[in-house]
């Protein structure tokens, strides 16, 4: 099953690497062929390589829209080497075999990450790329395609004293290349649904490019990677570490869902701490200081906050840095982090420290997603803000201006929270959060009871809900939830309402003199 290699076409965008490897191809007997710029760049280096247009008999044209789209490229990487037919073909068309391209294409991806203008972005869609990738990875019972600089190594390696190719490297590298051109396409499908600004239209590709593996997944006897989608949007997949291991599946889960949560309080208005275990938040406070929002944040649920990942709305500093070390933290992740901060985690060297450069705008559309067995279930992010609704009082009594900040305030943490959820909240500070239960009521009456453990650990007398505002990301079915909240104290709640028995539930409100409004969205989260 070994194929030698005997001419060679490069044709590369990314030119890191092409000389050195041309230049061991040569030293193998290997003839060069290349187009444009790479032959600049072996030539340059004084390497004999032939011009593609001498094999095409055909200039580059339209500015090398076509250089490489020709039947003397395409039937030199497609011939069947052993089909008479096939090497007939050749003979009378003056065809020579390519047995081996190194093909990167134009860097649509940078561009469409810079920011391109439209013109600019339409001409990095590479067509003739693609197109000898897709050809010599159907071909390669004979062809052998390199797409990734990094696998020049490797491709040195398989050759070694000889110049030759295994079926197996061969097909390896296929695969690779389908992979490659399936993702260059993804990005030009999700680049087009940006433009015309429909995050879901039907014909869009979902996916992604492989980042890194993980040493394993969710639990360690499953497999893991971690794909990027190109989606311009700061946060875990483009975050910077800056010290600590690599991140694994679940970490990478819980850090993101911390992130998300703390962009949704803007630095302006007040510093912000998010605290996630498992994917829920276990503290979400707002302070004067980012020092004192994270001390706030903590208190809420101390016990399940070891071992949690830490978001910061704004750059981590020294006093704060300190504070954070003295709990066992897997993550912080925050926009930025102060040189003494650095200091101060670089104590703690097992802590991962992430810095994403700035925080996601909450309200800007995406896509989200989740397989089913055979299937991918997609939809758009939940962008929507509690700020944008109109709230609606339907109780006789009207929240004060305090209670309807905190209602606010609790219901942007609900969002977060695996439903049902249930969060009570007062000064801008989570006091009792209860998440996935299968009933609202048993969330209701677990954030209850974590108050109340809470209060224990603070040495308080009462829990914080005593007075405090609660939201239920979904409407109350029945009476019960809410009676279970007013016996933990609250006293104003936030719920998107349209239930059946929403009037049972207002006359309950009304009845222990709670404010109640209905935001109209609900905030649905499995
Ligand atoms: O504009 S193209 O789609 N038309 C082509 O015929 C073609 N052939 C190769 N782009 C084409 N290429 C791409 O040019 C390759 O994929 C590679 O990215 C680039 C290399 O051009 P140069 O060698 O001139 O720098």
């Amino acid at each position: 099953d070994q194929v030698t290699v005997r001419t060679a076409l490069l044709s590369v965008s990314d030119k890191t690497g092409i000389v050195d490897l041309a230049r061991a191809l040569h030293q193998k007997g290997v003839h060069l062929v290349s187009t444009g710029g790479t032959h600049k760049a072996l030539a340059d280096a004084g390497l004999p390589v032939t011009d593609v247009s001498e094999i095409t008999g055909f200039p580059e044209v339209m500015d090398g829209r076509v250089k490489t789209l020709h039947p003397g490229v395409h039937g030199g990487l497609l011939a069947i080497r052993d089909d008479e037919d096939h090497v007939q073909a050749m003979t009378t068309h003056g065809i020579t075999g390519i047995d081996l391209a190194v093909i990167n294409l134009y860097p649509f991806e940078d561009v469409r990450a810079k920011g391109g203008d439209y013109p600019t972005t339409v001409e990095n869609i590479d067509i003739g790329g693609p197109a000898m990738i897709r050809a010599s990875a159907k071909n390669h019972a004979y062809v052998t395609v390199i797409t990734d600089a990094s696998d020049y190594t490797a491709l040195l390696t398989e050759l070694g004293t000889g110049a030759a190719t295994s079926f197996a490297f061969r097909q390896k590298m296929a695969a690779k290349a389908y992979a490659r051109t399936a993702a260059y396409d993804t990005a030009i499908s999700g680049w087009f649904a940006e433009v015309l600004d429909t995050p879901m239209p039907l014909h869009r590709t979902i996916g992604g490019v492989l980042k890194e593996e993980m040493r394993y997944g969710e639990n360690p006897h499953q497999k893991a990677g971690f794909y990027i989608t190109g989606e311009n949007r700061p946060g875990v997949a483009t975050a910077t570490l800056l010290q600590g291991k690599q991140l694994s599946y679940n970490n990478i889960n819980d850090t993101d869902a911390a992130f998300e949560l703390v962009a949704e309080f803007p630095a302006a208005k007040s510093p912000a701490v998010a605290i996630i275990k498992h994917a829920n938040p276990c503290g979400v406070a707002t302070g004067s200081t980012l020092l004192e929002a994270y001390e706030r944040a903590l208190a809420c649920d101390s016990t399940s906050a070891f071992g949690g990942i830490i978001a910061l709305n704004q750059e981590l500093d020294g006093a704060t840095a300190e504070e954070i070390v003295k709990l066992f933290t897997e993550v912080i992740i925050a926009p930025s982090v102060s040189d003494i901060a650095k200091t101060v985690i670089a104590g703690k060297p097992n802590l991962r420290l992430l810095v994403t450069g700035a925080l996601p705008d909450p309200r800007v559309p995406g896509l989200t997603a989740k397989t089913v067995a055979g299937g991918l279930l997609v939809q758009t992010r939940d962008n929507g803000m509690v700020e944008d609704l109109e709230l609606k009082v339907v109780t006789k009594r009207a929240p004060t201006a305090q209670e309807l900040e905190d209602m606010k305030f609790a219901f942007k943490v609900a969002k977060h929270v695996k439903s049902n959820a249930v969060v009570y909240a007062k000064d801008g500070q989570t006091v009792g959060i209860g998440a996935g239960q299968m009933s609202r009521v048993d969330s209701a009456r677990i954030a209850g009871l974590k108050a109340e453990e809470a209060a224990r650990a603070l040495g308080l007398p009462a829990p914080l809900t005593h007075g405090s505002a609660v939201a239920s990301e979904a409407f109350l079915p029945f009476a019960d939830g809410l009676l279970s909240m007013i016996a933990a104290g609250a006293t104003a709640v936030i719920q998107p309402g349209g239930s059946m028995r929403d009037p049972d539930v207002i006359a309950a409100a009304d009845e222990a003199g709670v404010a109640m409004v209905f935001t109209g969205m609900r905030h649905f989260r499995h």
